[in-house]
């Protein structure tokens, strides 16, 4: 038997997820009027796996006969000033997320709830990808500073990204 209060905290997780799957549309959109096309279509492909991360837990909470609630997606930001300060705010929400998966572990753990327990470690080495992956683009974006030729050839090799 699922708690109340974890599916809350897991419904609150699909939002969390969608509002993730904006900002990233949202940033992909303001990294294609910057003229970097290669992150803009990594930030594409990032929003579609925050979908599908959302489809997770929707999927999770339907096996276990509950539905989801949507919310409104709200602020939402929309502009950056530079791809290292729009990076920035990548990791800084990867590592937000990972602390709200790191919380619904430990619910799970201290209700005793082992089938969410056992769901949400796909999410547990989700995260640490995830983190580790925006962390190269940032550092890899600070070791160019403003050197324009080297975040173009950058730029062109994140159009590599497929899933
Ligand atoms: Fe970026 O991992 Fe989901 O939110």
């Amino acid at each position: 038997m699922i708690s109340k209060k974890m599916i809350d905290d897991i419904n609150a997780q699909v939002n969390a997820e969608m509002w993730a799957a904006h900002l990233y549309l949202a940033m992909s959109n303001d990294a294609w009027r910057m003229g970097c096309r290669g992150m803009s279509h990594w930030l594409r492909k990032q929003h579609e796996e925050e979908m599908l991360h959302a489809y997770k837990f929707i999927d999770y909470l339907e096996s276990r006969n509950v539905e989801a609630l949507l919310v409104d997606i709200t602020d939402v930001p929309t502009r950056w000033k530079h791809p290292k300060s729009m990076f920035e705010q990548v990791l800084e929400h990867e590592r937000k997320i990972t602390q709200r998966i790191d919380a619904l572990c430990h619910t799970a753990m201290t209700e005793g709830d082992y089938a969410t327990f056992n769901f949400l470690q796909y999410f547990v080495a989700e995260q640490v990808e995830e983190e580790a992956s925006a962390m190269e683009i940032v550092d890899t974006l600070k070791c160019m500073d403003d050197d324009i030729a080297a975040l173009y050839a950058y730029d062109t090799s994140l159009l590599a990204r497929e899933k």
